[in-house]
């Protein structure tokens, strides 16, 4: 069998491209400890109301000023709702779904993540200007998904 020289080119290109993204994704998950945000730990849905955490979602301020924001999505709002973070501080969101699969997007930044029932979805961002971002849910999740959104106050 014989391939043309540029398609032979071409596959050779395509092989080392996506032996280059495999070893991006090996070495930033290795060495950077990169790892996708949902299912770091998991949490009984049906037990919310009880959890210590999520039975009242709430913003939890560090000694060192960081701060952890526990927020539990529900068909069609997300609790607690508005959330008041510091500007310039880590602020750790944790993520969970009550019912069905929710998406939490912070619009106008790169913080989007999915919150899962039975799961807990983290991860840290840092606001680094005051202001107000939407938060939108990016998952359908039933009749009023549309209207799924709440807020952030950064200041
Ligand atoms: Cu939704």
């Amino acid at each position: 069998m014989s391939v043309e020289l540029y398609e032979r080119i071409w596959m050779w290109a395509a092989g080392a491209l996506i032996a280059v993204f495999i070893g991006v994704i090996s070495v930033t998950s290795a060495l950077q400890a990169v790892q996708p945000p949902s299912h770091i730990e998991t949490v009984d849905p049906t037990a919310l109301a009880s959890h210590a955490e999520f039975a009242e979602p709430a913003v939890k301020t560090n000694p060192d000023g960081s701060v952890v924001v526990s927020v539990v999505a529900e068909m069609f709002v997300f609790r607690p709702d508005p959330i008041e973070v510091p500007v310039g501080k880590p602020v750790t969101f944790r993520l969970t779904s009550g019912d069905v699969i929710h998406g939490f997007q912070v619009v106008g930044t790169n913080a989007n993540a999915m919150a899962v029932p039975g799961y807990v979805s983290q991860f840290t961002v840092t606001f680094k200007t005051p202001g107000e971002h939407l938060i939108a849910c990016n998952e359908y999740c039933g009749l009023a998904h549309h209207n799924m959104v709440g807020k952030i106050i950064v200041k």
